[in-house]
């Protein structure tokens, strides 16, 4: 018997000690270890047949378009396959090539900086932090009409931040499928005064979850420090006065309104249209003059998405830290949940915690959560086995 068993390549590092290798022989054998795929749109074909052949001659692999192959003039999507040692090799060469290959090179580097090490949140906290829902609404899906009153509200909010809230969303309007918007004298009343005792009452980031400019400036006024946007600053004015404002803001993806958004979604390929619609309001935002630490993304779990869509997005939702900017999930007690286990929304904690589990793992920066407690605690078990022994 020789023991033999499939190792975790995390831990190859710590094996190859163990066994006593050469320590430059573990330096050159440890990014051998990790093997990550990597996908770029819209290449020149020329460009797409001279990486491939790097690839080819550094032993990985990229694959490219049939049309791209026979030099049909038309751009190719590649995909390269490959260990880090062989990646440092063929971002060197693509570096003096032609047909935008250096520019790539210096983007696939960015984008595996990134994804081994997602960008920290600008909310001060240690690991994933929580953001806590607070609904000023009558009408939320889970807990509408519970904390419609201002001192109710407040107290909510107080509630979360001692169960260790790191951030406290404030919204007044429900965007839950079928919703209609309401005036924007409305949402002042309702999410103003909430803000304005709560800030005075707690030192945790307040987040106001609006569309609207004149909503997010007066929150902002009123002690706010974030700006949640379900539209992602396409809203008339909202790009430029949340610029304005220089406080951080989530940028979430959605297709469609929330009134006649999940009557038929429908994408060409999930991933790349919604990677591809952050990356292009995010440029869009350090245009009109944000830090770039100062962006944050959602890929708007429930909003114009299928069943799904919204399983193939949880599943990979690693890959959004390649662009960069933390990542925020919002899938509590969300109705996928409720096509699983054939629940309400009141019965869907505990499959609102397993998917929190998994996003921790996956690198998620914030969580926007329901129950504060109950994902700390998920958020701490998980953290310690991501640290390792
Ligand atoms: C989200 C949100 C979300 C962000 C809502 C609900 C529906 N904001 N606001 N991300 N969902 N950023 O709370 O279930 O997923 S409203």
């Amino acid at each position: 018997m020789f023991e033999t068993r499939v190792l975790s390549g995390r831990f190859a590092g710590r094996e190859l000690r163990a066994m006593k290798c050469d320590p430059r022989g573990i330096e050159i054998m440890s990014p051998k270890a990790e093997y990550l795929l990597v996908k770029a749109r819209g290449l020149d074909p020329r460009g797409a047949n001279i990486l491939k052949q790097e690839c080819l001659a550094a032993g990985a692999e990229a694959a490219v378009s049939w049309a791209a192959l026979s030099l049909s003039g038309e751009p190719s999507d590649v995909i390269i396959m490959g260990n880090l040692s062989q990646y440092e090799r063929i971002l060197r060469k693509l570096n003096e090539q032609p047909f935008g290959l250096s520019q790539l090179s210096g983007e696939i580097r960015m984008a595996l900086k990134h994804f081994e090490n997602p960008k920290e949140p600008p909310v001060s906290g240690k690991g994933t932090r929580i953001m806590g829902i607070l609904n000023v609404t009558p009408d939320s899906f889970y807990d509408g009409g519970s904390y419609y009153d201002t001192h109710s509200a407040v107290q909510r909010g107080l509630s979360m931040a001692q169960l260790g809230a790191d951030i406290i969303d404030v919204g007044g309007e429900s965007t839950r499928p079928g919703s209609a918007g309401i005036p924007v004298e409305e949402e002042l009343n309702r999410v103003i005064p909430v803000i304005e005792k709560l800030s005075r009452e707690t030192d945790v980031c307040i987040s106001v979850d609006t569309q609207v400019p004149a909503v997010a400036e007066s929150a902002v006024d009123a002690g706010a420090s974030m700006i949640n946007d379900i539209n992602g600053l396409r809203g008339q004015g909202m790009l430029e006065t949340a610029a304005t404002l220089d406080v951080p803001v989530v940028i979430m993806h959605m297709q469609g309104v929330p009134g006649t958004m999940q009557d038929a979604p429908s994408y060409g390929d999930v991933m790349d249209e919604i990677y591809g619609f952050l990356l292009e309001r995010a440029a869009k935002a350090e245009e009109a003059g944000f830090s770039s630490d100062n962006i944050i993304i959602d890929p708007g779990i429930g909003f114009g998405k299928t069943f799904e869509h919204n399983v193939e997005i949880l599943s990979r939702l690693e890959e959004f830290n390649s662009m960069g900017y933390p990542l925020l999930v919002g899938a509590s007690r969300k109705r996928f949940l409720g096509d699983i286990l054939g629940k309400g929304a009141d019965g869907r904690l505990y499959g609102s915690l397993g998917i929190a589990a998994v996003a921790v793992q996956k690198g998620v920066s914030i969580l926007r959560v329901h129950d504060v407690g109950e994902t700390l605690d998920v958020i701490r078990t998980v953290e310690a086995l991501k640290r390792g022994p």
